[in-house]
């Protein structure tokens, strides 16, 4: 008995050796293994042997079982799964289109609004969203007691760093690095102590510009800003120039627009006046030029700020400034 145990492990090994392919391997596993196969044979008989050979006969029986299924093993032949009976992927079956998704539409009325400047020869400049009092306040001749710095005194970080209340900043620092000509825009995010409603946000986004050189005039201003208008709303749009106050321009001005939606008859985004405020601009003031050593003398400029976020409200006709930062995409895929 050990004898043929011992010749059916060399016989089983070299035919395994012998093996190409799973399926011989398979067909090895089955007569040596199997249910009838050969060593199932041998232990067949184990139960007529003498009492005294029956432990050692069964052992040796077992470790060749061990053996031939490590050979097995190690030829790849693991118990092998049956053959798919159909192709695992299933060409026929309709494709799922993927979900391509788009620029959040405040970005898109930033870009628009970036590129339209960019071909009327402004450049983009960026700073810090963290200043101190003088860049803020203090250059752009807001001086601690004007009443102009309340609305937007509060969100300090430490005694002299705040969150920057518009970008004009950005522009002082410009002008403190670069001698005249300048003509740049300054898109951004800006931080006011605002209570959120739906046209208010402790976040929003401005642009603002800045052009500066011997000779600029208020008819630049009127001629840079018409035309933007133009190219945002349309050809037809008609601008509106109101006398206003800021502490960094002198004259200043309030620009409205006819209403993108009625065209000027009166609606509900107009709150039917037939036009519509988008823009603050005006004449830079000679003392934010002593400021950054400007020549308040030879140099002249003006300058003008959007809300971002309020442009894009009425272009896009949204009501509620709330939408843009809800991260909502029922309201975000509709642009
Ligand atoms: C420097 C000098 C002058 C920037 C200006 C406005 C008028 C203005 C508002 C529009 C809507 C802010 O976002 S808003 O609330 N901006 O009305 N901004 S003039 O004037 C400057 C800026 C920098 C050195």
């Amino acid at each position: 008995m050990l004898a043929e145990l011992e010749k059916l492990r060399e016989e089983a090994i070299a035919a395994i050796g012998a093996a190409r392919g799973t399926e011989d391997i398979e067909a090895l596993r089955i007569q040596y293994l199997g249910r009838k196969g050969r060593l199932r044979d041998l232990m067949a008989l184990l139960p007529q042997l003498p009492p005294d050979e029956k432990p050692e006969a069964g052992k040796r029986a077992n470790q060749v079982k061990q053996a031939i299924e490590a050979a097995l093993a190690a030829d790849g032949a693991a118990p092998a799964k049956p053959a798919p009976t159909r192709p695992a992927v299933d060409v026929t079956v309709p494709g799922t289109r993927p979900r391509v998704g788009t620029l959040h539409p405040l970005t898109q009325v930033y870009d628009r609004l970036v590129d339209i400047f960019a071909r009327l020869g402004f450049e983009t400049a960026a700073g810090p969203e963290i200043e101190d009092e003088y860049h803020n306040f203090d250059a752009l001749n807001i001086p601690p007691d004007h009443p102009a710095r309340d609305g937007f005194d509060t969100l300090y970080i430490g005694d002299d760093q705040l969150l920057r209340s518009h970008t004009s900043p950005v522009q002082v620092r410009v002008m403190e690095t670069t001698p005249p000509p300048i003509r740049i825009i300054v898109p951004g995010k800006v931080f006011r102590p605002d209570t959120t409603d739906a046209s208010h946000f402790p976040m929003f986004h401005q642009l603002e510009g800045l052009y500066v050189d011997e000779h600029v005039t208020f008819a630049d201003l009127k001629a840079v800003l018409t035309m933007a208008m133009e190219e945002l709303l349309g050809a037809n749009t008609r601008t509106r120039f109101r006398p206003s106050f800021f502490p960094f321009t002198e004259p200043s001005t309030e620009v409205d627009v006819s209403c993108p939606f009625c065209g000027g008859d009166g609606c509900t985004v107009c709150g039917r006046s037939g036009w519509v405020e988008v823009l603050g601009a005006g004449m830079v003031d000679p003392k934010v030029f002593d400021h950054v050593g400007y020549d308040a003398e030879k140099y002249t400029g003006f300058a003008f700020g959007i809300g971002i976020d309020r442009f894009a409200m009425f272009s896009l006709g949204v009501n509620d400034i709330r939408l843009f930062y809800e991260n909502d995409a029922r309201f975000l895929k509709q642009f």
